[in-house]
């Protein structure tokens, strides 16, 4: 299904709406998204990511056309996702030094040719100044979201940044563009300051609802919700939903699920898969929403066919809409989770995003 069925859907909807004789609103950019990732749904397709793919890669950054998901498969991955850290603090770059205005432009290309964008945020640390793994402080997202405090101000600040930069993303046509925005990730884990053990359940949310109430005040209509915990005390269902937001501020039931220890990690990374993303998707289900595996890799891939021998065996039974791997670093030589020409795993990774249901960009008649 194309971008264009998908808008002939759309309208139709619309104007049965009208016939009907209830009043017709054009559906928000974000609705647009959600109804095209409702359809992948439908169609078990998935859509192929990867973080900061086209700004650089293993061995290049900043080059016009670039991006390691094309050089070994010819095409773009369905899905960009990027990184909104330090947004909060009006910097011209973000932690990993991609310029924002370089974001703005990419985002607006890539959705241009047909493509979602989707955005994390490793924001700093309120209190101290440190960053998102800085979780010293004491109580920061009590802080954060203490009623007159200080902290609140400043929260409140750097999420109304996050909020302006997302609500300026923009079409040639002047409407926004629509994305995917998944704040607050990981926190089953304990390494980020809104991590399980920094804060409650209850001031986790908090966070969550103070988050959504500055989006929505300040009209910004171009967002799907994505809620994502890592696999880390994430085992079971009840974990997976203890520190959920509430079904009216999450679009996407995420998980982040890496892979470790080369071969010898194999069974763990199925079992934490079934666990994490079988969680997701029996949750998304449930609700009728849409389940995603919105990070994912093995950092430097040791195991050469570790694509379709390992990470396709282990989702292939779950209906999740997209697989999103984490960055190919530039200037950490080890730290990429997509092959480039030449790496072991190259071809491996190829017949993986030639697979019936994985999609990259421009596959229209798959999608
Ligand atoms: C981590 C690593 C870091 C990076 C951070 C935010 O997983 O890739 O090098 O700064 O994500 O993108």
């Amino acid at each position: 299904m194309n971008m264009k069925t998908v808008s002939t859907l759309l309208l139709s909807a619309a104007l049965l709406a009208s016939c009907s004789g209830r009043p017709v609103e054009a559906p928000t950019p974000a609705a647009q998204l959600l109804g095209r990732l409702h359809l992948l749904r439908e169609r078990n397709m998935i859509a192929i990511g990867h973080h900061d793919d086209v700004a650089y890669g293993h061995g290049w950054e900043y080059r016009a056309g670039g991006s390691d998901v094309k050089a070994l498969t010819g095409r773009y991955p369905l899905l960009l996702s990027w990184d909104l850290g330090l947004i909060e603090v009006d910097s011209a770059r973000q932690l990993d030094g991609v310029p924002f205005e370089f974001i703005r432009r990419q985002a607006a290309l890539h959705d241009a040719r047909g493509g979602i964008n989707t955005f994390s945020w490793h924001l700093r640390n309120p209190v101290t100044g440190g960053d998102s793994w800085d979780t010293s402080g004491g109580g920061v997202v009590a802080r954060a979201v203490e009623p007159g405090s200080a902290v609140r101000g400043k929260m409140e600040l750097w999420i109304t940044r996050a909020a302006d930069f997302i609500g300026s993303l923009r079409r040639a046509d002047g409407s926004r563009i629509p994305v995917i925005f998944r704040p607050w990730h990981e926190h089953t884990g304990e390494w980020f300051w809104w991590g399980i053990n920094r804060c409650s359940r209850e001031e986790y949310i908090a966070l969550w609802a103070l988050t959504r109430e500055i989006f929505d005040r300040r009209g910004i209509d171009n967002v799907v919700w994505a809620y994502s915990p890592d696999k880390s005390n994430c085992s079971t269902v009840e974990e997976y939903m203890d520190r959920y937001p509430g079904d009216e501020r999450v679009d996407i039931m995420g998980a982040d699920v890496y892979h470790f220890d080369g071969e010898r990690g194999n069974a763990v990374f199925t079992e934490r898969i079934r666990c994490v993303v079988g969680a997701a998707v029996r949750m998304a289900a449930e609700r009728g929403k849409i389940a995603a595996l919105t990070e994912t890799g093995s950092e430097s891939i040791p195991v050469d066919d570790w694509f379709t021998r390992v990470l396709y065996p282990a989702i292939r039974d779950y209906p999740i809409v997209s697989v999103t791997f984490w960055r190919n670093s530039y200037r950490m030589q080890r730290h990429f989770y997509v092959p480039y020409p030449g790496h072991p795993a190259a071809p491996d990774f190829s017949a993986f995003a030639a697979l019936p249901r994985m999609l990259l960009l421009q596959e229209t008649t798959h999608e």
